[in-house]
């Protein structure tokens, strides 16, 4: 049996309590479904966001991988969700955030269950060889105004082997398959955001 919080769907306003002073998080929203939450965030801001706005989907129709590739996104299984972001580097600087979000989910994990994660670059976190996460960083160029940066992260989290296409089946895991437990999205998505607002303050933030 499941206690009631590892079926529970992430909640906007739990999730807020916690970053009153955050700088990523300092927004956050929880959409049923959408396409991508990449594009879904860039509909929710406006011209004058502040950076650190996060947007989580339950249910992501055309989650995409790098090159246009496609993100398999359980509905409800995962964390899938993207940062609006005003960092301090150029276009070109991309992969630096790629990177620190790899390593702040990682450590997420890290901090949070037994297992080690690996990151194998440019952008997934592994645990035994298989894709627990990726990261899809993307940029766009605004003139006169920092660049904006839109990070998006999908994590694994309690799917089974059979919620994955049967040919990425030898390829992937989730939390759950490794932990061979469910594991609290919320609660984990609460470590998660943490992390990376502090590790993100530390590397790339203009006014922390
Ligand atoms: C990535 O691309 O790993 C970036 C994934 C980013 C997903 C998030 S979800 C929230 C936000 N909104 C989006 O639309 N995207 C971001 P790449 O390195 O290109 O890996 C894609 C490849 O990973 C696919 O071609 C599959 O082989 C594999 N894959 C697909 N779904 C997966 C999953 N759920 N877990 C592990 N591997 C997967």
């Amino acid at each position: 049996m499941c206690p009631a919080e590892i079926l529970a769907r992430l909640s906007a306003d739990e999730l807020r309590a916690h970053f009153h002073n955050a700088l990523i998080g300092r927004e956050i929203v929880v959409v049923e479904r959408t396409g991508s939450t990449n594009d879904a965030i860039l509909q929710v801001a406006t011209a004058n966001s502040k950076e650190g706005l996060v947007l989580f989907a339950e249910h992501q129709t055309a989650g995409r991988g790098q090159r246009g590739r496609r993100w398999e996104s359980a509905v409800g299984k995962g964390l899938w969700f993207s940062i609006l972001l005003r960092p301090k580097i150029d276009i070109a600087g991309s992969p630096r955030l790629t990177a620190w979000a790899a390593e702040a989910i990682s450590g997420a994990i890290q901090n949070e269950f037994s297992v080690s994660p690996t990151i194998k670059l440019p952008n997934d976190v592994q645990i035994d060889g298989r894709k627990v996460a990726g990261v899809l960083v993307e940029m766009r160029a605004q003139q006169r105004a920092t660049h904006l940066a839109i990070v998006g992260i999908g994590v694994n989290v309690n799917q089974s082997p059979e919620d994955f296409p049967r040919e990425l089946q030898d390829r992937v895991i989730s939390l759950a398959m490794a932990l061979d437990r469910q594991v609290d999205r919320q609660k984990f998505a609460i470590a998660l955001l943490r992390n990376l607002d502090r590790t993100y303050r530390a590397q790339f933030a203009r006014d922390s």
